[in-house]
Order: structure tokens, then sequence, then C-alpha cells
């Protein structure tokens, strides 16, 4: 049986029945009254203040949104504030000093714990360095750094002497940093000798010195010493040891400047789109009022809870939720600098248990590799301490999703949070002490948030019909254009479905979705990842989650193939949970949910078979480059994958198939 959603729901797993919170979580909320809704659709754009509130303002501003230049929306604009002084300062002086700020996990099981107080001061620190070094308010900073403590230390301190920070994920190429770096203007580094990766000693120096070898700017550089005695490095002209710096500036202090609620709070490229990166532009007060207030309503962090994000602050889930909007809430953010499997499958759980964690925020990749691996790993750890879960990345279909809740949460809420790097925050999740949750759908749009699935034309598609996911009136953490490209932010984000004749606009996300009856939103993948098939269209990722929902399955891929009579055929790629590779019973399977789920026509043609599919670093599946593995094409650059070795992997088995 097919649900509305489109899931296949099989009687003997309820996959796609809904959940409801339970009492003793609403009881605790922190938002839990559901006229929440009406009061923001009521008073818009003024109920935005339940978000500003939770900030500490130099000066409150007057007027809430300036849409006069739209696409270019100002939010708060008269308001003045500091970030740095809103995650740290503020709560050394409401009492909070001796609070766990940060609590980070090393790679090679060494712990270090910043309390609220220990951080100020090392942002106090090495903001003053920052400033004795040349950077002056408004100089682009680029930091490149893996998990350590250092790396939300120097946003912090970039933050406080108002100097925007473009945080280059550390497993990036040189060249990668070079684009990045040359694009922003920046003339500033922060990096590190190197880190380590399954116990050996990865040199990162070497990539930063590459890439400032590539720019014709001149790079000042500061560099962690991760690795002592294990990489020992040379430093040159220009350059200084960030340690050494620390001594120098000891005990310094440094005001927090206060920034015009519209300044650039930070730069972030977004990685996958083809020809220069899009330097996304956030703006201090709305940026942090929006992952404040989403910290608070949607992931219901109290002060005195310890939270884990476990992403990489390289990426934008990790800003939001790992730096700016637990610290502004004065909660305690674990930071985590390894892998989930190192050196043992259990790692995630080893963590939360001794750290009693609250609430815990991953990505469907993960997850599926979790639920790969079994639940034998979680349960060798108390898991108890967990209140709610949250996913974030790609769309999870309701077979790991109600893994996660079953295995990891003890049947705790989870909230799928659909957002982008361009919306800053959370924009389409349930409220956890709300709403009903229901396996497979991200939920209803936030309060205040206006999304809405439309077709080519703009016009709102029915329930259960496919469209486009869009966005009517700005909201405050949206990106505030693309760093010296405005017109590739009017045209890539507005131009499709804005009549700027009428003075009206509507941002497109990129992404299909449908709604259902009761407003619920299933996310189904980028508009790019949309296959037809005989004049129909299908979501790649509709297509997967019918095979991933398959027994035996862990993760699938599917692309578009030119057949050659010049149609257009669906490739499948598979990897299958550890110890079940009955390729033929599988294989059967996944056309016989495909077609229950979908119908005959998304059927696909090849099924590959491998034991990973090809992931960029931030875990997200190449498809491209399985679309061209699939058409026979010239593969481009595959540096950027996590993983490349499999590449040929997926070749071989694509030869056997004939
Ligand atoms: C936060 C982040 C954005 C794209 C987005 C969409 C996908 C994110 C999702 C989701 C379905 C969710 N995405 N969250 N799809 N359900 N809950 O991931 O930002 O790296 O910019 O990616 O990720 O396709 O358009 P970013």
């Amino acid at each position: 049986m097919v649900d509305r959603n489109g899931w296949d729901r099989d009687a003997s797993e309820p996959i796609g029945s809904t959940h409801t919170p339970s009492d003793s979580f609403v009881e605790q909320a922190n938002v839990s009254d559901s006229g929440i809704y009406d009061e923001f659709e009521a008073n818009w754009p003024g109920c935005w203040e339940r978000a500003t509130d939770l900030l500490s303002w130099d000066e409150p501003y007057e007027t809430v949104l300036e849409d006069d230049d739209a696409p270019f929306y100002r939010w708060f604009p008269d308001g003045r504030l500091n970030a740095a002084y809103n995650c740290l300062d503020r709560h050394l002086e409401s009492g909070r000093k001796n609070h766990a700020a940060i609590r980070w996990e090393g790679k090679q099981g060494e712990r270090r714990t910043y309390t609220y107080r220990d951080l100020y001061v090392e942002v106090n620190e090495f903001a003053a360095a920052l400033r004795d070094r040349g950077v002056e308010e408004d100089d682009v900073v680029t930091i490149y750094l893996p998990m350590i403590p250092e790396l939300p230390i120097a946003m912090l301190a970039c933050a406080r002497i108002g100097a925007p920070h473009s945080v280059v994920f550390a497993g990036l190429s040189a060249d990668a940093l070079a684009t990045r770096m040359d694009a922003a203007d920046s003339e500033y580094l922060v990096t590190c000798d190197g880190y380590y990766r399954r116990g050996d000693a990865f040199n990162q120096k070497s990539k930063a010195d590459n890439a400032r070898i590539a720019l014709e700017q001149d790079v000042r550089t500061v560099v962690v010493d991760r690795l002592g005695d294990d990489l020992p490095h040379v430093l040159g002209e220009n350059e200084w040891d960030y340690h050494d710096l620390r001594d120098e500036f000891a005990g310094e202090t440094v005001d927090p400047v206060s920034r015009d609620a519209e300044d650039m709070l930070f730069l972030m490229y977004t990685s996958g789109t083809t020809g220069k990166p899009k330097g996304v532009v956030h703006a201090t007060g709305g940026y942090l009022s929006h992952v404040a207030w989403t910290s608070h309503a949607v992931l219901d962090i109290k002060p005195e809870d310890t939270y884990w994000c476990a992403a990489d602050i390289g990426w934008i889930t990790g800003h939001s939720y790992i730096v700016y909007g637990p610290l502004a809430l004065g909660t305690t953010t674990v930071m985590y600098e390894g892998t989930p499997d190192y050196p043992d499958r259990d790692r995630l759980w080893e963590i939360v248990d001794r750290n009693a964690v609250d609430i815990f925020y991953t990505a469907p990749t993960a997850i599926r590799a979790f639920m790969k691996w079994g639940s034998d790993y979680p349960d060798r750890h108390d898991l108890s301490s967990l209140r709610l879960l949250g996913t974030v990345g790609e769309p999870i279909s309701p077979r790991p999703w109600n893994w996660y809740r079953e295995h990891i949460g003890g049947n705790c809420p989870v909230v799928d949070t659909w957002w982008q790097t361009e919306t800053g925050a959370v924009t389409i999740s349930t409220l956890p002490g709300i709403d009903e949750m229901k396996p497979g759908s991200a939920g209803p749009p936030l309060p205040g948030i206006d999304a809405r699935i439309v077709d080519e034309a703009g016009e709102e598609v029915d329930p259960g019909r496919t469209g486009y996911l869009t966005i009517d009136r700005p909201w405050p953490g949206m990106a505030r254009t693309l760093y010296d490209n405005d017109e590739r932010f009017a045209t890539e984000y507005w131009q499709r479905f804005s009549d700027p004749d009428a003075g009206e606009w509507r941002y497109f996300s990129g992404d299909t979705a449908r709604i259902d009856d009761d407003g619920y939103i299933t996310v189904l993948g980028r508009v790019d990842d949309v296959i037809n098939v005989s004049g129909h269209r299908l979501g790649t990722m509709e297509i997967e989650s019918a095979i991933a929902d398959v027994d035996g399955v862990a993760e699938a891929a599917v692309v578009g193939r030119s057949s050659e009579t010049g149609d257009t055929e669906i490739y499948a790629y598979v990897s299958t949970k550890s110890g079940q590779d009955d390729d033929a019973t599988i294989r059967r399977a996944i056309r016989d949910n495909i077609e229950s789920a979908i119908g005959p026509i998304a059927r696909p043609a090849t099924v590959i078979f491998t034991s990973e599919l090809p992931k960029t670093r931030s875990g997200k599946i190449m498809r491209r480059l399985l679309e061209d593995v699939a058409n026979g094409e010239e593969l481009g650059d595959t540096s950027a994958l996590r993983n490349p070795e499999i590449v040929g992997e997926i070749q071989a088995a694509i030869g056997e198939e004939g």
C-alpha cells in the first residue's frame, strides 16, 4: 500500500505511521503552545521579536524589515549587536562563567573542556592578536581548520572585531582554498600544521602553502600546532604560531565591535555547483536571531543541556548548530573531531553515554551507516540521556528514520529539519513540543515561514503532487547576497518565480517537494536530480527511498542514463548491509518495492551493486559522477570525493553487468 506521501507501507512494518511527542517531552519543551503558528501569522514580520528577544542588542532596532530593494532584504537594519558578545560575554555576566561551553572530543581520544570563561579568554587573546597583525573591521579572514577548538575560537575572534570569516572545509584541496580566498579578496588565513586521519599525521600546512603560492595577494597566516612532534613544520615570512601569539597577547581583552545588524557576519562558499563557487553572505542580526530561535524552538536547547551536532563546522550546519545557535543560548556544545567508526563503530554512542548528551543532531547518510552496522553498537551503551534527535542534509526515508528513533533515541522525538546554506537556519521542521511526526516528511514550514510548492508557472500544486519548493516572504536568517555578485544572487534564487514588476518576490530553493493535506512537506531532492522518463518526472530521491526501504539495502543512488534509443532509463547503484549480499533476492525486492511505491515507470533498467557509494567530503552522494559512469562518459576530477577508490569498483561492476 502506498500512503499519501508515496511511501510503501508494509503491514508487517508500519514505516509510515505517525508519532505524537510524549507528554513528558511536551511538558518540558521550550515551545509547546500550538498558538504560535497563528501568533506569527497575525503579526508578521513583527513576530520575529520572539527570535531577536533571545539576543542582547547594543542598540535595539526600530525597523523590523526593509523590503524596498527586494530581493536584497534588510532585517532589523537600525539595530546593533556583536555576535561574540552574545555567545560569550553575556553568559559570563549572567553568572555562567564556569559552565562548560565546548566539550571537545579529539580523534586520538584527547578531551578538552572550555568553560564560557575559558572560551572568552582565548577568543579575546586571539582577537587581540589578529588585530595586531593587521586585521581590520570588514576584512575577510579565511579559516582552514579541522574540527579542533581553535576553529570556533577563530570564528568568534573574528566576530568580536567585526571581521567576517570564511571557513573553508579542511578536507578541501589547495586549489579550492585558493579559489575561495581569491574570490573573497581574503588576505588572512588561519590554518594548522595538520591533523590525524585514522591515526596518521596528515599535512594541512602544505595544502595551505600551495594555495598561498597560487594566490597573487599577500597572505598573513596563523598556524595552529595540532600535531606537535608528529609533524614538524617551519614558519615563513608573515606566518605566526597560534600558541606563540596567545603567549604574546596573554590576558588581553578586546571590546566587542558593535556591528550593524546588516553587517556581514560570515561568508560560506557552497559546494556542488559548477563554475565559480558561490559565496553566500550572512548578516549579523538576522542570522544570529534565526539560529538562536531555531536552536530554542526546534532543537529545544536549554542552557543546562549537553547538546551535540555531529556535523563539521566547515559547512553551514556546523556554523549554525555547533557554534552560533548553541553558544548564543549558553548551552554546552559537544565538538567531535573524528569519524563515527574509529576506533570502532560505537564511538559516537560512547561519547553520548560518557557526556550524557541530551540532544543529538546528525545527517541521514550517517544514520544509514549506523543502520547498516546494526544495533549492537548503540546497544553497548546507555543512551537514555537522549531527549531529542535531529536530522539534516538530505531526505530521510521512513525506515532509517524509524531505526534512528528506536535504536538511538529510545523512541524520543525526531526532527527532520530542512534548510540550506542560503536559508541560514532551519525553515521547515516539526516543532517537537507541538507537532505530530511523520517519518519521511520534514513537516510544516516553521512559524513565519511561507513555503509553497508550485508548478512551472508558479501556481501552487495540489497536495500529493510534486512541485518546486519555494518560499514567499523573506526570513531573518536568509542569505543577503552572493559575495561580490548581486546579479547571480538575483538570477539564481529569485528570477524563476518572482514578478518584480508586480513587486512579488519568491525564493526558489532548487529542491522539489510534495505537500500533504496537513501541510507537511516531503522534500524529494534537487531539481537537477529529476529524471524525465517518457515524459514522467521522477525524483531520484523518491526512487532511492523506495530502494532504501528494501530489507538488506543500506543506501541507493539513482541517475538517468540515455539509452541507445535516446530514452532516459533509470540506473540504480545500491550498497547492501554487511553480510547480506543475496543480489538476486534484493534485486527482485527492489523492483517490486519501486513498482508498488511509485509505479512500473520508475523501475530501474539496471541495478549495480557496490560496497559503498561515492560521496563528497560533506557526505553527499555524488550523483553527477554516477551519472557520468552510467553514461560511459569521461570522468572529471574525482579529488573532491571522500572515497575516490570506489569509482574503479563501480566501473568493474558495470563491466560485469554488461
Ligand atoms: C543544511 C544543509 C541544502 C540542500 C537542500 C536539500 C538538502 C537539507 C534536508 C534536505 C531533505 C532535509 N536537504 N536538509 N533534503 N530533507 N531535511 O544541508 O545545507 O549543504 O546547503 O544543502 O540539502 O536538497 O537544498 P546545504
